[in-house]
């Protein structure tokens, strides 16, 4: 748009500047009343100027010295759908992202260090049982029968350091608010002793109570961060939660019955403190 104004210019210019040319008095006529006009004394060489300066115009139209927008926006107004395809782009939607697991779904995988277990799948003695249950990691859990008999072990392979334990447990639907703190704790050894705590081999400290110390029913499966009494209480857990120190290599970490009907369903080792369990286990453990 620039350029044409700049061209009308310039030949509006040039013809002014021929026109004046023409009209150029010959040297008798200056004392005519015409040629006081101030056309008149624009004629001769501001004629021949203009002329040439038009016709320079018209030949090399300069850049014009208004914003670009201008043009932009003259063309945009000339052509309006022109700016369409760049206005639909815009809008469109954003990929949507991968919804979140609800807790009912599968657990987050577990670390790579450490393992995860249904506990169905360990080396049970009597009087664990393995029980079905729709709800539970792989479809079924294990329980004691009987208090103290029996006991459920899990090799996991460590790359050493501290370690974290939690377990998906659950009470039997047949507890109810004045028994509480039945069926809800199991004692744990670690490579067969009751001394990896402490050192001191009393295997009423390695008690496993769920409800960390709380009157709470644990109605559904939930998983729970293992804490031990460490010569505490039922009410007050010493070590929580319990950090495992284990070398590298293999190791056996085993929950024996103590009061019956104590139900899990899987184990998860993790050496991420942060690590929190939710769901089933993700590939059905080992
Ligand atoms: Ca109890
Ligand atoms: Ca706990
Ligand atoms: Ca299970």
């Amino acid at each position: 748009m620039g350029q044409v104004v700049v061209l009308i210019v310039g030949v509006g210019t040039m013809a002014l500047g021929v026109w004046l040319l023409v009209r150029r008095q010959p040297p008798g006529a200056a004392e005519t009343s015409e040629a006081k006009s101030p056309l008149v004394s624009f004629s001769g060489p501001p004629g021949l100027i203009m002329a040439l300066a038009g016709l320079a115009l018209v030949a090399f139209p300069f850049t014009p010295w208004w914003p670009a927008e201008l043009d932009a926006g003259a063309s945009a107004s000339a052509t309006p759908t022109a700016s369409e395809p760049a206005v639909s782009v815009t809008p469109n939607p954003t990929p949507t992202p991968t919804p979140t697991p609800s807790p009912s779904e599968e657990a987050s995988t577990a670390t790579a260090d450490g393992g995860q277990f249904e506990a169905e799948n360990g080396a049970l003695t009597a009087s664990f049982e393995v029980f079905e249950d729709g709800k539970a990691s792989g479809g079924e859990y294990i329980a004691a029968t009987e208090g103290r008999v029996g006991s459920a072990s899990f090799e996991v392979e460590v790359q050493g350091g501290t370690y974290f334990v939690w377990g998906r447990v659950r009470q039997p639907a047949t507890v109810t608010a004045e028994d509480a703190n039945e069926s809800n704790n199991f004692f744990v050894l670690v490579d067969g002793s009751n001394a990896f705590v402490d050192g001191s081999d009393v295997k009423a400290g390695n008690v496993w109570d769920f409800h960390d110390g709380e009157d709470v029913i644990y109605r559904q499966w939930e998983w729970d961060q293992v804490s031990l009494r460490c010569r505490g209480t039922v009410r007050v857990h010493t070590c929580d939660p319990l950090q495992l120190r284990l070398d590298p290599g293999t190791h056996t970490i085993e929950l024996q019955a103590r009061e019956p009907d104590s139900q899990i369903d899987a184990i998860i080792v993790t050496p991420d403190p942060a690590f929190e369990p939710r769901g089933t286990l993700q590939h059905g453990g080992s």
